[in-house]
Parts: C-alpha cells; sequence; structure tokens
C-alpha cells in the first residue's frame, strides 16, 4: 500500500484524503452486470473491498474522463503471502480490452494505468491469474481490495510510473 501512495505522490494526483470505500456486490461476473462504482469523473479515489473465489470474475462500471490518468491497484489483506494472484483489465464500452494489468503491484497482485482515450463508460475486470479471458477459468481464492483513482496528468506523471514499475518489477525478479 505504502508503494502505490508513494508513487500516486509522484504522480501529483490529488490526496482525496482516503479513499471513499465501497463493498463488492455479487453478481457482478460480466459487464452486463458490473456493479457501478460512482466517480466524479476527472479526478477521484475509490477504494471497493471485494473477494475472487475459484469461478470468480468481478466487474465494475466506471466513468472516466478523456484525456486522464486512470489507476487501478489491487491489494490483498494477508501481505505475508505472495501467492494471491490476481489480473486486472479494463474494457471499454463495446466489450473491447484497452489495458491488461499482471503483477506491478504488491506481490503478484496488479496495477493497470494508461491515458483515457476518450471519455464515457468503462469497466474493470477482476480475475484470478490465468484467466486472460475473463471467464472465471482461475482457482484464486482471497479478499481484496481494489483502488482505482484518476487526474488529470501532471508534467512528467507517465515517465514517473513507468520508472516506478520498472523498478519494482526488477527489483522482484532478481
Ligand atoms: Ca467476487
Ligand atoms: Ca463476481
Amino acid at each position: 500500500m505504502m508503494r502505490a501512495l508513494t508513487m500516486a505522490a509522484a504522480l501529483g494526483i490529488a490526496a482525496a484524503a482516503a479513499p471513499a470505500t465501497l463493498h463488492e456486490v455479487e453478481p457482478n461476473d460480466s459487464i452486463a452486470s458490473a456493479q457501478i462504482i460512482p466517480v466524479i469523473p476527472q479526478c477521484f479515489s475509490e477504494a471497493v473491498n471485494g473477494g475472487l473465489v475459484p469461478g470468480d470474475v468481478d466487474f465494475y462500471q466506471i466513468e472516466l474522463f478523456g484525456g486522464i490518468l486512470f489507476i487501478a491497484s489491487l491489494f490483498d489483506f494477508t501481505p505475508q503471502l505472495v501467492d494471491n494472484d490476481a489480473i486486472l483489465a479494463l474494457f471499454d464500452d463495446g466489450g473491447a480490452m484497452i489495458a491488461f494489468g499482471s503483477d506491478g503491484g504488491t506481490g503478484v497482485l496488479s496495477v493497470l494505468f494508461l491515458i483515457v482515450p476518450h471519455s464515457g463508460t468503462y469497466y474493470v475486470g477482476v480475475s484470478g491469474v490465468g484467466d486472460n479471458g475473463f471467464i472465471g477459468d482461475h482457482e484464486q481464492l482471497f479478499p481484496y481490495k481494489l483502488v482505482v483513482s484518476s487526474c488529470v496528468p501532471a508534467p512528467g506523471a507517465l515517465a514517473a510510473l513507468l520508472f516506478a514499475c520498472c523498478c519494482g518489477r526488477s527489483r522482484r525478479r532478481r
């Protein structure tokens, strides 16, 4: 969590004191049944407490402005374990995957980031590692916290983000 907060600070993301926390509501296994995360589109930080069980996929619907920096990060509640492994993806309103995140966060958890291509409705997908089709083909079982945040990127923000992610990955692989 601390690394993500440090990264957010480096990016110049407005610190909305602490993210509001929602609780996952099943069923949310498809884009059609995605749970809505209500946000003020331009600048926000929100969190969802959810959980994966084998065969489970979680989708969240969110409204985003074009041109903003969007970040989704996944955390678990058992930092002593390293085997909780989930993936993240962002889908557009037509259901096309436009960003994918595997690893890059705490342990082998995931971070996803991109500059949003245009204003509209998007869907964040959470699933277990290996389920790249987001159809529930995994055996992961753990509660998680999904944090989504967005803001107009500060100058140099993307370079800082790329540097932080690359350094984190290379440290873990040594
Ligand atoms: Ca779930
Ligand atoms: Ca689900």
